[in-house]
């Protein structure tokens, strides 16, 4: 829920019309007096994500008493004022509940202060997770104050070593705030530490109190997304804070896109180069591969052989056992093929009943070892349904000036005549 306390009606309905138009999942209650608003956060403070507060109620005592009170609940407060004073800037906008102040009837400044809001919201349901790094607790304890209230969870180190440790262990840690010097390490070793080691997107801040443009210089140079020169404004902090998180939602965003992508083109990948029934190489993919050899064994002199083997009268197995039985064949005889070849074997569905291997590295005495092998396992091998089943090979060797077609005809005129020759043999 979003509280406004604000007795003009203009101000409350611009701020609430501005809010449910942004954050319309939230519910929102105005009052308009400070005794309403302490009745209502007092009954309803556990459900109170954000309240806006005028300082100015109709029965307002002491300027400041009302944000006073919404501060022993820890409520996130942006104050509403119509004045830009800069006393009244400071001595509100230093209280730790207070985010931001906004000036009345400005329009853009009411979107200003929504947005954050909103990220705010961002920040508490995506648990993003920051670190702070420094020797003084004092300074880690402000830069933690204001990252409590713009929804961090927060970790303190008060060395690099600590740091790194922490970082390696907690994948939701996404920001990092660290004084450039620190014992151990100092800010600029933290950072290209980080950066060697880990993978993921990391925003790292600096804070320095040192005018040395060099040293925050370099800081930058070694992998920092930014750095704050003290003494800074907690308006200065969280501005910069919130634009550098916005470099790493949009890394992250991009990263996600670019591996939906990759993924995307591994597959259309993997289905152009791949038969639907048999999960072989097509044909497509084999014809890509064997003029890559050919190519190998051309300017590497290596032999390479190929063979083309087609089922034994296949036609009469889709005849008497119908074709589903057909294509449970086609499936089930490349497992046996497979066993007798080795990882570098291409091994692809040419078409119909036909296969192709090519063998690289292999001259004709392997070439016809294997074939022989294959042919012996299938004979064996017992389907169901069909029982045995056998088929015809050719066994060519790649020689040198042959093209992919003129060696591919040789295997086929082969096959052929194995088929010729009586089946279930080989002709090489
Ligand atoms: P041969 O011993 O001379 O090779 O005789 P065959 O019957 O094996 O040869 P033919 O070329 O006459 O027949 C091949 C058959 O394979 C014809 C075709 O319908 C069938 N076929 C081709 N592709 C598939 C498929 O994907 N699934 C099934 N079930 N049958 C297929
Ligand atoms: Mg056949
Ligand atoms: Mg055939």
């Amino acid at each position: 829920m979003i509280l406004i306390i604000e007795d003009s009606k203009t101000t409350s309905n611009a701020i609430k019309s501005m809010v449910q138009k942004e954050m319309p999942s939230f519910k929102v209650t105005v009052v308009e007096t400070e005794k309403d608003a302490r009745d209502f956060i007092d009954l309803n403070y556990k459900n109170i994500f954000i309240v806006f507060a005028d300082l100015n109620l109709p029965d307002t005592v002491e300027v400041g008493d009302i944000i006073d009170f919404i501060r022993k609940y820890r409520l996130r407060t942006i104050v509403l004022t119509s004045s830009e004073s800069l006393i009244l800037r400071d001595k509100i906008t230093n209280k730790l509940n207070v985010i931001d102040y906004v000036i009345k009837d400005n329009l853009s400044n009411i979107q200003y202060v929504t947005q954050l809001a909103k990220w705010i919201d961002k920040n508490l349901n995506n648990s993003i997770e920051a670190i702070i790094v420094g020797d003084v607790r004092l300074n880690r304890k402000v830069s933690e104050a204001i990252l409590i209230i713009l929804g961090f969870k927060t970790y303190e180190a008060t060395n690099g070593k600590e740091a790194l440790n922490i970082i390696l262990k907690n994948q939701q840690i996404g920001l990092v705030i660290t004084e450039l010097e620190v014992s151990g390490f100092n800010g600029v070793e933290l950072t290209s530490i980080l950066r060697k080691n880990v993978s993921r997107p990391l925003i790292i801040v600096g804070l320095t109190a040192s005018r040395n443009q060099l040293e925050a210089i370099k800081f930058l140079k070694y992998g920092a997304n930014d750095y704050i020169q003290r003494p800074f404004s907690k308006e200065e902090f969280i501005n910069r804070v919130r634009k550098d998180m916005l470099v790493l939602e949009q890394t992250i965003e991009l990263e996600e896109r670019i591996k939906t992508i990759s993924e995307q083109k591994a597959e259309i990948e993997k289905l152009a180069n791949t038969d639907s029934l048999t999960q072989l190489y097509n044909r497509y993919k084999f014809n890509l591969l064997f003029e890559e050899n050919i190519y190998k064994s051309t300017t590497h002199f290596s032999p390479f052989t190929i063979i083309l083997f087609d089922i034994d009268r296949f036609k009469s197995i889709n005849d008497n056992f119908g074709h589903d039985v057909g294509d449970y064949v086609l499936v089930e005889l490349p497992k046996i093929v497979k066993t007798k070849l080795r990882e570098e074997d291409i091994f692809a569905r040419w078409g119909g009943e036909e296969f192709v291997i090519l063998l690289p590295n292999s001259g004709i005495a392997r070439g016809v070892g294997i074939a022989e092998k294959i042919r012996r396992a299938i004979e064996i091998y017992e389907f169901k349904f069909v029982k045995r089943i056998t088929a015809s090979f050719g066994v060519s060797k790649f020689n040198r000036g042959d093209t992919a077609e003129k060696l591919l005809k040789r295997a086929d005129s082969l096959l052929y005549k194995a088929k010729q020759n009586g089946r279930n043999r080989i002709e090489y």
